[in-house]
């Protein structure tokens, strides 16, 4: 058969690239760049280019599975669905809407997040409903609505091009966003100044004209010591600050007592740089703040965010073209799964939960009355099974065991469940935790849409049938409310979801399949005054009216280094690989560009505990333990190692610490304090599974059991 090219949209980040879906034979044999796409304008990074690999048959599941002992067994739709039915069925008797809830897949469409959240309101009668996006920027969502008004990016990535100020602000787009990472290098490259604040000396970093190397978690003071001297010197935006925003008295006041010695030492930054930096940014004709997870992942996560706010009104850097505040969002479609309502206390478009006349809106446009109930969060519902109070959860495309934070604490939550279902592509270690698995179709065998990072919605195409009798995931939420009597989701296409979800979607109610085919997407809000969308928010007013400043005060992270575990750990992602890995493990290209999870370390430190470049150790926490190989590096500080988070045989979240953002529940997946300990010489180390495995023996065998 010929070979055919379908247009599409790259699964992994949320940069959005244009990619064309090589297909023969019904298969994905390889990609390609999409040259007159608006963002990646024919460039993909290694990611985007191993897509084939991450969406073919090895490993797929195909079938339904239900667990029988220790494995599981083949089933039918109709066996699978009957079994969910009936146990969901049995808790909402005995335990009520509370006892159940989904988590739901940024890495999926809009249409199945939809349908998702759907279910879960309309079916379930429940709000416990959540997905990634807790763990990532949720302290953006909830920052931003509360200093602006709205939580997206206030700009798009082409404004890159229109700046004469980058600040790259704990994020490191060369690994994350590769694409708007080589923008930014563009940026450099024409003459504007890129400003890093990291304490990893990142690929931009070495770039850039300054490069505030602060210490693990000290943003708000730094922030606080830069708008203290911006002040001090007059260098405030006068006009924008009468004109916008309120309570500056109250900042000021705060930021005064963070003068530039004490901030500097707090964060080890010096006096010099910190001037040099406020003057960068408050002179800036247009400033683009970019901003990721070095910002939002600490338990102070939403003052962060709303700290970077601060600064970038203060100096009038917002609703302008070229000038703005940029949340790097993550996972492909993890804007589209907030905007879809895949979260407790949100409908689509951002409509209140908890609202009685947001509730009536929703049962009467779905025939049936909605859940009434505050939801939880997806660590607040393992909390909730640990405590024997919630049964049954359905988790569709995340994998929590490899992703959340303290490992050891999830799963011992996962055991507690009464009823897991987990709808996936492979089998994750979080599904052999599953009672039922049910076969997710790839991004490549279905239509539907993506919401990049900056508010642009796109069409994905099916170019090939789903594997085996894999199906959407809108289609099984369909099936599913069928089960449970609930008519209004047994739609026939993508299209209908899409139509539907428009309908009930303010921000996105002049969207349409043609009209995004025509425009390679459209960004929100297009709404009936804006039909072709919107590149910069907030140009004249904020959706609040005047935008609010903040008093924030420092808070150190809620582990530090000490006598029996003297290092920081902060976890980073790297550029050959993705999320839990599942996708991009399957490329032969990318397992050989990157060793397996290894752990950073400064070179004065490996030297001084006589470790050489790929020695064994291994490294624990309060909570964890594994074993890897160091890499020693120049680009960390003293005392600071660091770890990727891909790797299920080398899960750094066994180390990790769960404690909480009260405002957003984001846990410190950031900074936590570990021992680093070396193995001897010639030993491999161990993959977490065999340490489990060899653990158990070893306690069954104390207890007199034997295997
Ligand atoms: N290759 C690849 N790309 C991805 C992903 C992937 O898994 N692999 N995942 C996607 C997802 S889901 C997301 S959310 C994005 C995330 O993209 P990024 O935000 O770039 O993610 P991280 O690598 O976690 O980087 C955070 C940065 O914060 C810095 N940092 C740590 N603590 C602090 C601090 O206190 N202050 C400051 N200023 N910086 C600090 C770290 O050194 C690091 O450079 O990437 C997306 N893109
Ligand atoms: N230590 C540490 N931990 C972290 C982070 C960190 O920086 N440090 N970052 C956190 C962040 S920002 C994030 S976003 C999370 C990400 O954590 P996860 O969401 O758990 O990670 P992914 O690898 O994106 O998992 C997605 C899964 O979805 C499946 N999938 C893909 N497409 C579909 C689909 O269409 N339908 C269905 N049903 N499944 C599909 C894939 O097979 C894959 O297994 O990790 C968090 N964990
Ligand atoms: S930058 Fe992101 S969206 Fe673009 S090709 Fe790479 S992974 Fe895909
Ligand atoms: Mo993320």
């Amino acid at each position: 058969m010929a070979t055919k090219t379908i247009p599409s949209i790259c699964p992994f980040c949320g940069t959005g690239c244009g990619i064309g879906l090589r297909t023969r034979d019904g298969q994905v044999v390889g990609v390609e760049p999409i040259k007159n796409h608006p963002i990646s304008k024919g460039r993909l990074c290694s990611k985007g280019w191993s897509t084939a690999f991450g969406v073919g048959p090895k490993h797929r599941i195909t079938t339904p599975l239900i667990r029988e002992g220790k494995s599981f067994r083949e089933a039918s739709w109709d066996e699978a669905l009957d079994l969910i039915h009936e146990q969901f069925s049995s808790y909402l008797d005995s335990h009520g809407p509370q006892a159940v809830g989904m988590v739901s897949c940024a890495r999926a469409t809009n249409e199945d997040n939809y349908a998702i959240q759907k279910f879960g309101r309309a079916v379930l009668k429940t709000n416990n409903i959540d997905h990634c996006a807790r763990i990532c920027h949720s302290p953006s969502v909830a920052g931003l609505s509360r200093t602006l008004g709205e939580g997206a990016m206030t700009n798009s990535i082409g404004d890159i091009e229109k700046a004469d100020v980058v600040v790259i602000f704990g994020c490191d787009p060369t690994e994350s966003h590769c694409i708007i990472g080589s923008e930014m290098i563009r940026a450099k490259e024409r003459g504007a100044m890129l400003v890093v604040v990291d304490p990893r000396q990142t690929r931009l970093a070495k770039l850039a004209d300054v490069h505030l190397q602060l210490k693990l978690g000290t943003n708000v003071a730094l922030i606080n010591g830069l708008l203290n001297i911006i002040f001090d010197r007059g260098w405030e935006d006068r006009e924008f600050l009468d004109a916008r925003c309120e309570q500056e008295d109250l900042l000021r006041k705060q930021v005064s007592q963070y003068t530039p010695k004490k901030v500097s030492e707090i964060t080890g930054v010096p006096v010099d740089q910190l001037i040099q930096a406020a003057r960068i940014y408050s002179k800036a004709r247009a400033a683009f703040l970019a901003y990721g997870m070095g910002v939002t992942q600490y338990a102070t996560g939403t003052n962060n965010v709303m700290s970077i706010s601060n600064l970038a009104l203060v100096c009038g850097q917002v609703g302008k073209s070229g000038a703005g505040i940029n949340p790097l969002r993550g996972q492909n479609n993890v804007q589209g799964a907030c905007d879809m309502g895949a979260l407790p206390g949100v409908y689509p478009g951002y409509q209140n939960a908890n609202d009685p006349a947001v509730q009536k809106k929703f049962s009467e446009a779905w025939g049936t009355s909605v859940a009434n109930k505050p939801g939880m969060t997806s660590l607040g519902m393992l909390e909730s099974a640990m405590q024997g109070q919630f049964m049954g959860m359905m988790v569709f495309g995340e994998d929590p065991v490899v992703t959340d934070p303290d490992q050891n604490q999830v799963e011992k939550a996962l055991r507690k469940l009464d009823f897991l279902v987990v709808v996936e592509m492979v089998m994750t270690e979080t599904a052999k935790f599953a009672d039922v698995i049910l076969p997710a179709a790839s991004f490549a065998e279905k239509d539907g849409t993506f919401s990049n990072c900056e508010r642009r919605v796109q069409r994905i195409r099916k170019a090939v049938e789903p594997m085996g009798q894999c199906k959407t995931d809108w289609q099984m939420m369909g099936l599913l409310a069928e089960k449970f009597g609930i008519g209004g989701m047994d739609w026939n296409a993508a299209e209908e979801v899409f139509d539907e979800l428009v309908g009930l979607t303010p921000i996105y109610s002049e969207m349409s399949y043609p009209r995004l085919a025509e425009n390679h997407g459209l960004q929100w809000p297009c709404t009936r005054e804006k039909p072709q969308g919107s590149r910069v928010l907030h140009r004249k007013e904020f959706p609040i009216g005047k935008a609010q400043l903040i008093p924030l005060n420092w808070l150190p992270p809620a582990e530090n280094p000490d006598a029996d575990f003297p290092f920081y750990l902060t976890t980073i992602r790297l550029h050959f690989h993705y999320g839990c890995g599942s996708m991009t493990r399957k490329s032969p290209i990318l397992e050989r560009e990157t060793p397996k999870g290894v752990l950073f370390m400064n070179l004065q430190d490996g030297a001084n505990m006589g470790l050489y470049n790929h020695a064994p150790v291994s490294v624990s926490s309060r909570r964890g333990y594994l074993e890897t190989r160091v890499v020693l590096i120049e680009e960390l500080p003293q005392g600071l190692v660091s770890m990727p988070y891909h790797f299920n045989d080398t899960p750094s979240n066994q180390l990790t610490n769960d404690v909480q953002d009260p405002i957003t529940k984001m846990p410190e997946l950031k900074a936590c304090a570990v021992k680093v300990t070396a193995l001897p010489a010639g030993v491999e180390p161990r993959s977490i599974q065999v340490i489990k495995l060899e653990n158990l023996a070893a306690e069954e065998a104390a207890s007199g059991v034997v295997a």
